[in-house]
């Protein structure tokens, strides 16, 4: 790996880890992260993990210039997932020349602050490089590139991260398959080729496919059960579903989304909210965060009762960072904590989540 030095946070951690020892603490989990801040709160992470699961933000590379946003993203987050530093046009700008640098850089802060990467994401129809999409490709040039691209990153970070979304948003909203450049060219078996050719380079990392407007059942996330179905069956390296989770307080909650996770995880595959955000009509009003507030908290919940949720990751943290308002103009204040980074009624509503015991599978 290029890119920043880790030595100074490697220390500042190793020294936290002594004290921990000295102290008689144990040396890693929550009893460790609360040895490092003694008469501080749990933080999310913390708390999640008394669940067996992970608690995680988004970041992106122009915002790691930010200390005090930084400091928070390395104090209460066990997950990190780069928003942007490794899709395919940060990761092969020139065909087969790789800059793996944006990507680096993130996992290097991350392992710096013990923290976990999901890799997001090898094949997805948007973000891709002009020399990709500027020029028709037949299907053995197109294959090839796709193989090179998929496993000169995945073995880049073999080790490094512990799950890749291979395949981000395949399907429409009636599950059909998404018209792209991948399926008009390969036909839908891309997404069991990416998946192999993932699993190749990398045996050991999580393979997932990812997408939104899939946590409540309905024609898009049948789609994916049948996929998932079809590929396990066919023994295709397929480990989990991620549930992007991007929701809006005007079309209402996704109340069938524990019952969804839970048949997922019935094929035998691990499930993930892994880019959470719950937009709203901006002015923000004290109902809207309030409402805001309960539905981080069922969603939470939801994955907390469903054995094979294995984490939750908010699509970055705070409302200085969100993508929401670029996208939605009008809306916003989707994150848990707001633009100066002061913990929202979305924030306690989370920690209240993560305290309850657990309950039922
Ligand atoms: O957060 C990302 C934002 O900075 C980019 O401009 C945007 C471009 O589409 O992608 C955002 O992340 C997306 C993610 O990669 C896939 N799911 C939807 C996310 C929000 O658009």
């Amino acid at each position: 790996m290029r890119t920043t030095s880790t030595t100074a946070p490697r220390l500042v951690l190793a020294g936290a880890l002594a004290a921990a020892l000295l102290l008689g603490g144990a040396t890693t989990g929550p009893a460790a992260r609360a040895a490092e801040r003694p008469g501080q709160e749990h933080t999310l992470a913390d708390l999640a993990q008394r669940h067996g699961r992970y608690f995680g933000s988004a970041t992106d590379n122009p915002e790691l210039a930010d200390e005090p946003y930084t400091a928070l993203l390395g104090r209460e987050f066990d997950q990190i997932t780069p928003g942007n530093g490794m899709k395919w046009y940060a990761t092969e700008p020139r065909q087969g020349v790789f800059d793996f640098s944006q990507g680096d850089e993130i996992v290097n802060l991350a392992r710096s602050k013990g923290q976990k990467v999901r890799g997001h994401t090898l094949v997805w129809h948007s973000q891709l490089p002009d020399w990709l999409t500027g020029r028709e490709w037949t299907a053995p040039e197109l294959r090839a590139v796709l193989k090179k691209h998929i496993q000169t990153q995945v073995r880049h970070y073999r080790g490094k991260v512990f799950a890749w979304d291979v395949v981000n948003e395949a399907f429409n909203e009636d599950g059909t398959y998404r018209d792209t450049v991948f399926l008009r060219t390969l036909g839908p078996g891309y997404i069991a080729d990416a998946l192999r050719w993932a699993h190749q380079a990398d045996p050991h990392v999580r393979l997932y496919l990812n997408d939104y407007n899939i946590e409540a059942t309905g024609p898009k996330s049948d789609a994916y059960h049948e996929l998932a179905k079809q590929l396990k069956a066919r023994h295709v390296p397929l480990h989990g579903i991620g549930f992007q989770t991007h929701l809006a307080l005007q079309y209402g909650y996704p109340a069938t989304l524990e019952d969804n996770l839970r048949r997922f995880s019935r094929l035998g595959l691990d499930t993930a909210l892994t880019e959470v955000d719950v937009r709203m009509q901006l002015p923000a009003t004290e109902e809207k965060l309030a409402e805001q507030a309960r539905w981080y908290r069922s969603l939470t919940e939801a994955c907390l009762a469903v054995r094979r949720c294995v984490g939750i990751t908010l699509w970055d943290y705070t409302d200085k960072y969100s993508w929401i308002p670029a996208f939605f103009p009008g809306e916003g204040a989707a994150l848990p904590w707001d633009e100066a980074l002061r913990p929202k009624p979305a924030y306690h509503a989370l920690r209240e989540a993560l305290q309850t015991p657990r309950r039922g599978r």
